[in-house]
């Protein structure tokens, strides 16, 4: 892809943005970037960008700034019916995403992992199997680096370890990663995608690209995920927490084992109970990094040795602290229905849950009969507050908390030891939050105030 001298702009101007700005402008293009915060809420970067040459557009998108670009690299969170976005391209101008732009250039094999859940524990285990079996490894994408950011390092014999989300893969065109993972696809994001359809769509793209010497990783348990198999070019291997697997990875007896090929016999990789991670979706996060690991040739002695030393990512229903002999459970990435049930889980009973903040369009009706089984009480918050008490009015106890702050010090109150405070809010954060990271440390800092 030629860049020198090219008009490229750039929409949106968070981390993906300004990456793909400086990176074009690096490679001798004439950039611009747009965004629709105004040059105050953007802050710090613009005197960078006007330094390196960059032009900016603060506080809206302008459509003859879409018009005379040669190129055109939106966001992930710029939808493409953006009606800038849809002028450019009725103009005919060729619009694709900051991941599509990066693996034009990365150097050496992509492993893609995508999914409604379990992406991000599922590419840092990956990314830490393969660094610890001495693989020269690089791990970025939704996880929070952009995949602009791992060309520079990245060389022939690099893994790039890349968890990419609906939004990425929607805007891409040639990507073609060696190995892709699809882990499981639930609704998620219909405000965006508008139907479960267009979501799954985004998602099948992962594997447009493959041909007969890449991989393509599925669960075999996922419905959604199955449907994929009939639209690959490339190898398939399954992975199953419930039965025997003809090629992947499955669980029998206590144990994970592998298959390499149909007709082979299976190899022992690791015992349950040496995976520290907390449910039965993070056994099929492990059988798919199983699956990924012995594909790009580690060691399964060297997988097992990972797995024992790999603890929860932070704000993956991660452990904060127990006070008082109740746990309190920081499940803050549990932005989606699928996420929470999960998270619920993963628990027997006793469980005090925080719900609520950005809606989705989700339909929280499904958490009803999981809700009445293993939950003492729902604590509200944020501006989805009022949807989720009237979708499961009557079936557990409801308690309006508003904040997050509040509904801990609600559920710390009456929790019992044994109990477990769990945010796991089936709620984007955007209302009340700048982000679920924030929302997740917002929630530490009130547990660690509270008097053991
Ligand atoms: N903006 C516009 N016009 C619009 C919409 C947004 O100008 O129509 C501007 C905003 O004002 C803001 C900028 O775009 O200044 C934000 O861009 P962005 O939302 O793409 O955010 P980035 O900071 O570039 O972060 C993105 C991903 N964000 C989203 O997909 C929403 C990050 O994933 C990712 O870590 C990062 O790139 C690096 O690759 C976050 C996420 O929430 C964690 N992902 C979703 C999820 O996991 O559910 C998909």
């Amino acid at each position: 892809m030629e860049l020198k001298n090219k008009r490229v702009l750039v929409v949106g101007l968070g981390k993906s943005g300004l990456a793909a700005a400086l990176f074009l402008r690096d490679r001798g293009a004439r950039v611009t970037v747009s965004d629709t915060r105004s040059a105050a809420a953007l802050g710090d970067s613009i005197p960078a960008l006007l330094e390196a040459g960059i032009m900016v557009e603060a506080g809206g998108h302008g459509l003859l700034t879409f018009r005379r670009q040669d190129l055109i690299v939106v966001s992930p969170g710029v939808p493409l019916d953006t009606p800038e976005v849809k002028y450019a391209q009725q103009l005919g101008l060729t619009v694709i995403g900051e991941l599509e732009l990066a693996s034009r250039f990365l150097e050496g094999e992509a492993v893609a992992i995508t999914g409604s859940n379990g992406k991000t524990t599922t590419t840092t285990l990956i990314g830490q199997i393969f660094s610890d079996a001495g693989l020269r490894t690089q791990v970025g994408g939704n996880i929070g680096l952009p995949v602009i950011e791992l060309i520079a390092e990245s060389s022939p014999e690099t893994w790039n370890v890349l968890e990419v989300s609906s939004f990425q893969l929607e805007t891409t065109f040639e990507f073609r990663p060696k190995i892709a993972l699809v882990l499981n696809i639930t609704p998620d994001h219909l405000d965006r995608h508008k139907t479960f359809e267009l979501y799954q769509a985004a998602k099948a793209k992962i594997t447009a690209n493959q041909g007969p010497n890449d991989y393509l990783i599925l669960n075999a348990e996922d419905v959604a995920a199955q449907r994929l198999a009939a639209k690959t070019e490339a190898q398939i291997y399954w992975f199953s927490g419930g039965r025997r697997i003809k090629q992947g990875a499955f669980v029998h007896g206590e144990s994970i084992f592998f298959v390499a090929q149909e007709g082979g016999k299976p190899e022992p990789v690791l015992p349950l109970g040496e995976i520290t991670l907390k449910g039965a979706h993070n056994v099929e996060n492990v059988l798919a990094a199983v699956c990924a690991a012995r594909l790009a040739g580690v060691s399964a002695e060297s997988i097992r040795a990972t797995v024992a030393t790999f603890r929860a990512v932070e704000h993956r229903l991660e452990l904060v602290k127990t006070v008082a002999g109740v746990a309190f459970y920081n499940d803050s990435k549990a932005t989606n229905v699928d996420a929470t049930m999960k998270a619920v889980a993963s628990f027997p009973r006793g469980i005090h849950l925080i719900l609520g903040g950005k809606d989705k369009d989700s339909d929280y009706t499904q958490l009803g009969p999981l809700l009445e089984e293993r939950v003492e009480a729902v604590y509200t918050i944020g501006s989805a507050a009022e949807k989720i008490e009237r979708e499961l009015a009557g079936v557990v106890k409801m308690v309006s908390a508003g904040t997050l702050d509040r509904a801990v010090a609600d559920a710390a109150a009456v929790a019992k030891p044994g109990d477990v405070v769990l945010l796991a809010p089936a709620c984007s954060s955007f209302d009340q939050f700048e982000n679920y990271e924030h929302r997740g440390r917002a929630f530490r800092e009130a547990v660690l105030q509270l008097k053991d």
